[in-house]
This record gives structure tokens, sequence and C-alpha cells, in this order.
């Protein structure tokens, strides 16, 4: 088998030497040593779902050889242990994205059900008909469809904030959309199908000055920057522990303490109430008054072992070597005749969008996967952004800190073969 750690490139040795050893970081990586269509696979679609290293899927195994209980329930030890060690997780996330306290944050099952909690609680009931909700043209589907089921349910109405062809929100027009009805203001901070960084610290200022509730979609940032929603004044903030080389199914919304501690539940079961009876139940403290049944436990114990595994190479480090790597990618994608980049923001992180000449995106996808490039194509769950540029999909290469300069060598050379396929 050939390893794709063999391939590097003088300037990934260049990177290595300064500081940032991508390499090392690329063995504690199992599936980056693996072959797919017999070649070395080169994983370019970490925006749908990062990889996870060997620290997260031995804390995952650790955890079901030694610790599984459920958690909140038992005096036995284990369950104490699986407790301890899901509560630290939660700790961990929290002080990953600068949250004062652990309880601001809430277990979920991804960044979709993130968004989706505020609507159908804190948001439905606040908001009354003819009031509104702000979003954006470049938000992912999960921030777009939970609102719109809001706004069916209240007789709110769902309003727009366009971007520019560069694929950066036009703030002007975001100011004059803000106005005494908006109640909720729902961004992404990163989008997922452009890579725009989107400013969020002037999205909320703005907001607040109307009296809205800003809720941030922070499943593409968290991976690729550093995020302190204290500094962003986020109201809600939500991500994925899979995006973030964590396990899938599960995922963390922070809400500040006094609008959690205000809010109704979200689902009804156990471990969210204090008392019930048939006439009248009580409800648990934030943050398990949002947390009702059986959680992922393994998930969060992986999600805490991944946030080590970050914070052990280092969020500076990695937007470093990250903002180096796009723009050496950006670069060569802009020096290859015939593709086409969607989204020039001049704020970018870790996402690729083009389009080749006269072949389908799924053409592509499909050709560059015999040479063991994985990447993904189609809508991303953005067809609002596809709209924008009046295209149906794009082919996006998506980054992460175990991507190399040789890789992006390598998917030009595939996408030189492509066009002479359809030439
Ligand atoms: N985007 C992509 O390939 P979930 O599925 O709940 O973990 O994440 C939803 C989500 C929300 N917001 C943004 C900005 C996202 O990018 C995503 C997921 C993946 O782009 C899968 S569609």
């Amino acid at each position: 088998m050939t390893s794709a750690i063999g391939r590097q490139t003088e300037t990934d040795r260049g990177h290595t030497a300064a500081g940032f050893d991508v390499l090392a970081v690329r063995s504690d990586f199992p599936i980056l040593q693996t072959t797919v269509n017999g070649k070395p696979l080169i994983y370019l679609d970490s925006a749908a779902t990062a990889q996870t290293p060997s620290a997260v899927i031995d804390a995952v195994v650790r955890y079901y050889n030694n610790d599984n209980a459920n958690i909140h329930r038992g005096v036995h030890t284990l369950s104490v242990r699986a407790t301890n060690m899901y509560e630290s997780a939660r700790a961990k996330a929290a002080a990953l994205i600068g949250a004062k306290r652990p309880e601001e944050m809430i277990f979920v099952r991804s960044a979709t059900e993130a968004i989706n909690l505020v609507a159908q609680t804190y948001a439905r009931d606040h908001i009354k008909p003819g009031d509104e909700v702000l979003v954006s043209e470049m938000e992912h589907h999960s921030n777009i469809v939970p609102w719109q089921l809001l706004c069916e349910q209240t007789g709110a109405v769902l309003r727009v904030a366009p971007m520019n062809d560069a694929g950066e929100l036009r703030l002007d027009e975001y100011e004059h959309l803000l106005g005494a009805r908006t109640k909720i203001v729902a961004v992404t901070q990163v989008s997922n199908a452009l890579g725009t960084i989107n400013p969020i610290c002037d999205i909320t200022r703005m907001a607040h000055e109307h009296g809205a509730c800003v809720v941030v979609d922070g499943a593409q940032a968290v991976p690729h920057i550093k995020v302190d929603v204290c500094e962003l004044d986020a109201d809600f903030y939500a991500f994925s522990s899979h995006k973030f080389f964590g396990p899938t199914g599960v995922g963390m919304l922070y809400g500040k303490f006094d609008l959690l501690n205000s809010m109704s539940p979200y689902q009804g079961g156990g471990e969210m109430i204090r008392s019930v009876t048939f006439e009248k139940t009580t409800y648990n403290d934030v943050p398990h008054k949002f947390e009702a049944g059986t959680p992922n436990i393994a998930g969060g114990v992986g999600l805490g072992a991944a946030i080590d595994y970050v914070n052990g190479l280092g969020i500076e480090a990695i937007v470093a070597y990250e903002d180096d790597l796009l723009d050496y990618a950006t670069q060569a994608l802009l020096a290859t005749p015939k593709v086409t980049l969607v989204g020039t923001a001049a704020q970018k992180a870790g996402v690729l969008s083009f389009n080749v000449d006269g072949v389908h995106p799924h053409d592509v996808g499909t050709m560059l996967d015999q040479d063991g490039i994985a990447i993904r194509t189609g809508h991303h769950c953005a067809q609002p952004v596809m709209d924008h540029f009046g295209i149906p999909a794009t082919c996006r290469a998506s980054l992460a800190f175990y991507n190399t300069r040789a890789e992006i060598d390598a998917l030009v050379v595939s996408l030189r073969k492509v066009q002479e396929v359809f030439a």
C-alpha cells in the first residue's frame, strides 16, 4: 500500500519546519493510511464529516470496554464514572467556545437539532404573527427550514439578507432588513458551500440594537477558527461533533444562561424533570431540562477526546496552517484552465467550491473518486446559494489540518485528466 504520507512535497516539508508537523498529524488518523480504488485516500470532504484520530476512536472503545453505563441515574461506580466523563466533555466544549459555564452547553444530536431546539423553544415562545426572522442567502438548509417551520406555526415572516457575487453578506442591506419586528437573526459563521467567514460581531451588534436574538450556526466555524461566544455576543451557538473530528450523532447548543433558564423544555421524558405527577410536572435545571432521555454518552466522551486532540495541536497553529493551505489551493485552482471558483470572499475558511467548464459536478466527483480523491458534489444543502449563482451544483473540496499541498497538487492533476476526457 502506498501511503499518502509518502507523497510529500518540498512545501509540505516547509510546513513541517514552520512548526506544524502535518505528516505526524496524518499518522494520527488511521483512515488516512488507507487506499480507495487502489489509490492512497485523499480526503477533501471534511466539511461533510471530518476524519477521526485514533485518540477519539480509542476513547470511545475504552469507554465501552471499561465505563459503559447510563448517566445521572445510578449510584454505582460505572454510572458515576460515565457521568463524570460526560460532564467533563461538556466542560471541555464550554471552554472550547469560550462559554462562561458548562451549564450553558446542551448536548444535542447535531447542529441541526440545536437550531431546531431554539426554534421550537425560545423562538416559539417569543414570536407573534407578523414578527420577522432574518436568515441569510448563504445558510445551510438546517438554518432555513427550522425557521420556515416556525413561521408556518406562528404567522411570522421569513426575511432573507442577500450576499454579493463573491459570496459575502451585504451588511448595508442587512442593516436595512433589521427592524422592530425582527425577533430572530439566524446566521452562519462560515458558509459550507462557499467558505465565507461572516462578520458575526457586526451582525450581533446590529441585531441587538434592534432587540433581536442571534442564533449562530457554527458547524463549519469551530473546526477552523478560534470561537469565543462571549466576544461574538451570540445568544445561541450550534455545532456538530462529527465536523470537529469527533463521533457522529452528537452536537452542542450554547445558549446564554439566562435565556436557557427562561425557556420552555424541548422534549419531554426522563432526566429533564424534577418531579412528575399526573397533575403536574416540574422541570430539571439547565442544561438537563433540555436533555430528555438517555443521550449519546459514548459520542459525548468522543467529542471530549476530539477537543483534547485539537487543543493539543493548538487552534492558532491549525488556523495558520489551514490559511496557508487554502491560499495554496486557491492559487492552484485559479491557475487550472476551465476551472471557475464559486465563492471568492476576502475572508474564507476551509472550503473551495468550483466548477469545471462543460462537465457536470457529479461526473467530476465520480472521476476524482477513481483517483482516490473524495470531494462533495451537489448543492451542499444550500440550494439558495446555487440559485444565487444560477447553477445546480458545484464541486467542493473542503480542507482540514491533515490535508497537504501534495494532495492539492494531486487534485489539480486529476482535474486536468477530467478535462482531457470531456474535451
Ligand atoms: N453540512 C456539508 O457537507 P449536521 O448535519 O446537523 O451535523 O450539520 C448541519 C449543518 C449546519 N450548518 C452548516 C453550515 C453545515 O455545513 C451543516 C452540515 C454538511 O456541508 C452536510 S450537509
